[in-house]
């Protein structure tokens, strides 16, 4: 009883991987745990300037627009450049794919690694003036046998990322990592500035009470969506309805999802064909994180983790989360054609 003993033995971020790489053995050259180190300083980089952008005016328009045509925040731009250059710098990476760059930058020579990293330097861009939570998401391919690094090495099923993860700015920065292993969340000890092992071994409920989809789309959804929505908001006498939960921001709904457990979805709809996230650096680290949880992820009628890029922006529809409330999704894919 009394005063509570500091903790002597925390286990950060680093340790956490360093420890799960020795278990590989000879097979890991501890590159990857480099890359990482390098991704955990982008996250807190960013961090403190979100944190900061209302008092030294990073609010608002950068004056640009980016790839999809949407006007950049100063805030996207900015995490955008931090991630380029510390990626850059590592010497672990050969190509970079981000939301805000129209083509994927290929290292040179002096600074080329084995490494792809596929990033959305801060996602929910729509939430960031209201003070919202917004998450940085990244994926990370090992090139290919014999391959030099190129566009090739990105264009590849989710399934064969080596690690996916995101980090969350919200009251406190989250970052929530898989390398493939199961799926593990570190929260930023400020003073310390280092990721803390907080939520170990992550594992979505089997089955949740919670819905998390943007209704206002509701006339342009597809049948097979409709009847799903229907389905959980009118359920047989006996039992209760699923609660909305909506942010708009991917990084916190997937984040409550893992969490809570329940379902998150972003379908493809009569005006939005192919829905709006995207497949490479939304939908694939998500998928990756939510199947490591003991969770699923589909377009309705496909494995995402199966899809094979064919551009390095496309989009795809999403349905992920709770493994029992995901297949209710697929059936209802299957019965209503
Ligand atoms: P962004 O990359 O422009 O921020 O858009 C992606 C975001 C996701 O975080 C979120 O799930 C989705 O867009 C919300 O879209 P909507 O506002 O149409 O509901
Ligand atoms: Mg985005």
């Amino acid at each position: 009883s009394g005063e509570e003993q500091p903790n002597t033995d925390i286990i950060t971020l680093t340790r956490h991987v360093l420890s799960d790489q020795y278990k590989l053995g000879a097979a890991a050259s501890g590159d990857l745990t480099l890359l990482l180190t390098a991704i955990q300083t982008t996250s807190k980089f960013i961090a403190t300037n979100v944190r900061k952008a209302r008092l030294i005016n990073l609010v608002g328009l950068a004056g640009e627009t980016n790839v999809q045509g949407e006007e950049q925040k100063k805030l996207d731009v900015l995490s955008n450049d931090i991630m380029i250059n510390s990626l850059r710098a590592s010497g672990k990476t050969a190509v970079l794919v981000s939301e805000e760059l129209e083509e994927a930058v290929v290292i040179e020579d002096r600074f080329k690694g084995k490494y792809c990293v596929v990033f959305d330097p801060l996602d929910g861009s729509s939430n960031i003036d209201a003070g919202v939570n917004i998450g940085t998401i990244f994926g990370i391919y090992h090139i290919a046998p014999g391959s030099d690094g190129n566009i090739s090495d990105v264009l590849r099923p989710g399934s064969e990322m080596v690690a996916a993860g995101y980090t969350m700015y919200g009251s406190s920065a989250n970052l929530v990592l898989s390398t493939g292993n199961g799926v593990n969340g570190y929260t930023l000890d400020a003073a310390l500035g280092e990721f803390i092992l907080t939520h170990p071994n992550i594992k979505i409920p089997s089955r949740g009470k919670i819905y998390s989809f943007n209704e206002g789309n509701s006339m342009y959804f597809h049948p097979p969506v409709v009847n799903y929505l229907n389905s959980i908001k009118y359920p047989p006498a006996g039992k209760s309805p699923y609660s909305a939960r909506y942010i708009g921001s991917m990084v916190a709904d997937v984040h409550r999802t893992l969490l809570y457990g329940g379902i998150f979805g972003y379908p493809d709809d009569k005006k939005s064909k192919s829905g709006k996230l995207r497949l490479l650096y939304e939908a694939f680290p998500m998928a990756f994180l939510t199947e490591q949880a003991g969770g699923l992820a589909t377009t309705g009628t496909k494995r995402i983790l199966d899809i094979i890029p064919t551009s390095i922006h496309q989009r795809c529809p999403v349905f992920l989360g709770s493994r029992d409330d995901v297949q209710d999704v697929m059936r209802f894919f299957q019965e209503t054609k």
